[in-house]
């Protein structure tokens, strides 16, 4: 899944995308690249952004879906509303990606569930960007693998319970979404944890702050965003060798590169046994 966001602060694009045909441009090249999704989204979800209007979103997003759905593209909208969500799928959107799981709109999973041909993500979260990093505690036992079963569960549950079928729910555990530095790793060790809720796995770890951290230079300062490719890419192995459905990444021609040569293995390793 190809990240096209279309807002003017989204940390790695640097707001170079705003403009709609440079949104469509980019999208077209993600998917010449050979990106399976494109993933279209209005909403900065970095810590502390503040949330655009509706029809701020609406006007950001729309133009984009159209253009690419009607190139062919297999097109996500990345929002947290309903009504957003609704006239993306009417536009020709087929994957409603909501990193709040139903969360922060109350009318967002019998929206979805209404159009049976959509598919649904719902991603842990457990508030807005404005105070996400408040709530990064998870002190109960199992830490943040146990919370996040339990919360992403929930959100399974009520999913389901909303009609969305369970072949068109797809489950996130949220890096970086009130989530630590070792948060993420800690999901990251524990994904197996994860994939027994029963659902395919999306994972967006592509460029995040931990990653930054984690390749911090000799002073302390984190790796710029655009710099975090290799790190992202040495992920994506892990988690396409773990089985996930996706991954969420911002260079998809690098990631390409990596899952040819993980097939190529793969496929000498089944010939051998
Ligand atoms: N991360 C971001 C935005 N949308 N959606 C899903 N399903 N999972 C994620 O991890 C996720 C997301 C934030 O990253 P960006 O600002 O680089 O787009």
């Amino acid at each position: 899944m190809g990240v096209v966001n279309v807002t003017p602060d989204s940390f790695s694009d640097g707001g170079r995308f705003l403009a709609t045909d440079a949104a469509i441009a980019h999208g077209r090249a993600l998917l010449a690249q050979g990106a399976d999704i494109v993933d279209v989204g209005g909403e900065s979800t970095r810590p502390g952004a503040t949330r655009p209007l509706v029809a701020e979103e609406l006007s950001r997003v729309l133009p984009v879906i159209e253009a690419l759905a009607e190139a062919g593209a297999r097109v996500s909208v990345d929002t947290m509303r309903a009504e957003v969500a609704a006239a993306a799928l009417a536009a020709g959107a087929t994957i409603v990606n909501d990193v709040s799981g139903g969360l922060a709109d109350p009318a967002m999973l019998a929206t979805v569930a209404a159009r049976p041909e959509a598919t649904y993500i719902a991603m842990h979260w457990r508030a807005h960007s404005d105070r996400m990093q408040d709530l990064a505690v998870y002190d109960g036992p199992g830490g943040v693998v146990a919370a996040v079963l339990t919360e992403l569960g929930a959100r399974r549950d009520a999913a389901l319970a909303a009609g969305i079928a369970p072949d068109r729910l797809v489950l996130d555990p949220g890096l970086g979404f009130a989530k630590r530095g070792e948060h993420n790793w800690d999901l990251l060790t524990g994904l197996d944890a994860v994939q027994g809720l029963g659902q395919p796995l999306l994972v967006g770890a592509s460029r995040k702050a931990f990653l930054g951290a984690l390749l911090a230079d000799a002073d302390g300062a984190p790796r710029p965003a655009p710099e975090r490719d290799t790190a992202t890419h040495a992920l994506t192995l892990l988690l396409a060798r773990r089985g996930v459905w996706g991954v969420r990444v911002h260079d998809v021609r690098g990631t390409r590169d990596v899952l040819e040569v993980w097939r190529r293995l793969e496929g000498r390793e089944e010939d051998e046994e």
